[in-house]
């Protein structure tokens, strides 16, 4: 394997870089189960403020956070509507199931996007055979949808649905920082629709650890005891806030550099005759694309690797770049370069 390696498996790869390990290490810190960290309750308030809700918790993990969510909207025997490609239905270890005893009613997305007149399609009459509906949960950016953004006027659709029928909403925003810088919508609009929002620094704010709910007050303390129940209460977790903090301050701005770059990859893929992708729909800093037959895919994985490259597949042809923060534009070119290489060789 070539020295330079660029890992563009997922944006979750990045490492913390000097300036933000020097803020680590000088964080102040107190024990956060008495709710004692000063970093942990200076993210926090951050947050809430970012989120323009009352409150926000710091978590361990995207997971974590979309979980314990989850589990504090509902009850056991409750139903959730999801897309059916949404991570939290579909890459959290069946949690739906089992950390909150709810089931999942699933929407085929658009580009992962929905709209209230599908959400009220699914919605269950009162009826004692029935399962309760009572929550939707919104994607965004998609992830499996190759980064797509939810767009808003959407989620206005969804939440006024929502709320005609009682529901709760909630925010999967692992990468919303993406979608506010794609669409210059602030991150205080995005979560006025939902009752619950989160945000992962551990992507393409490049953190080490750690994610962020916003919610009301009260929901807030209901969720810090469910955290509590997960396991995951935290002590001297300002460390890890220190790092959001750090994230907040100088990532997230430029990640418009990871959007910039990702499309470069997707207009050289775009090129390739054995790929369907469409690069029009590259909204931020994830690529999916297909690869149809002719293609061995562990082959071209394995001459990608050779040459210092690394895609993951999330399907049995389907492959995802993701740019990020350790990506450079000259490593983004030298990808879109090895990748049609690679192409040519792969096919017979
Ligand atoms: N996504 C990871 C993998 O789990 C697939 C990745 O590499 O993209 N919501 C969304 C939209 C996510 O993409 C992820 C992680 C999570 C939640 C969960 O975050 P973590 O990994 O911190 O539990």
């Amino acid at each position: 394997m070539p020295e330079r390696v660029i890992d563009l498996r997922s944006d979750t790869v990045t490492k913390p870089s000097a300036g933000m390990r020097q803020a680590m290490a000088a964080a102040d810190v107190g024990d956060d189960v008495y709710g004692e960290d000063p970093t942990v309750n200076e993210l926090q308030a951050r947050c809430a403020k970012l989120f323009g809700k009352e409150a926000a918790l710091f978590v361990a993990s995207g997971t974590m956070a979309n979980q314990v969510c989850i589990r504090t909207h509902t009850r056991p025997g409750d139903e959730v509507i999801v897309e059916e490609l949404a991570h939290a239905y579909n890459c959290e270890c069946g949690d739906i199931a089992t950390m909150s005893g709810a089931q999942a009613r699933t929407i085929r997305g658009r580009r992962g996007a929905f709209t209230g007149k599908d959400v009220e399609c699914l919605i269950r009459g009162e009826n004692i055979h029935f399962p309760r509906t009572s929550l939707v949960c919104v994607e965004n950016t998609h992830n499996f949808a190759g980064g797509a953004v939810f767009p808003l006027d959407n989620i206005i659709d969804i939440s006024r649905v929502a709320r005609e029928h009682g529901l709760k909403m909630h925010l999967d925003g692992a990468r919303l920082a993406n979608a506010c810088v794609a669409t210059g919508i602030d991150p205080d609009e995005y979560a006025r629709y939902f009752d619950s929002v989160t945000m992962c620094f551990s992507k393409g704010l490049g953190a080490p650890v750690g994610s962020i709910i916003a919610g009301s007050g009260e929901f807030i303390a209901w969720a810090r005891r469910t955290r509590k129940m997960f396991g995951g209460g935290m002590r001297q977790a300002g460390i890890l806030a220190a790092a959001a903090l750090y994230a907040l301050d100088n990532n997230f701005d430029r990640l418009e550099e990871d959007h910039e770059n990702a499309r470069l990859i997707a207009d050289a893929l775009a090129g390739i005759p054995h790929v369907e992708m469409d690069p029009e729909g590259v909204e931020t800093n994830i690529v999916v694309f297909r690869v149809d037959s002719a293609v061995s895919v562990e082959a071209l994985l394995g001459r990608l690797k050779a040459r210092g490259v690394l895609l993951s597949r999330i399907g049995p042809n389907t492959l995802r770049a993701v740019t990020h923060l350790d990506v450079s534009l000259h490593d983004a070119e030298r990808a879109a370069d090895i990748i049609c290489e690679s192409f040519a060789a792969s096919v017979p």
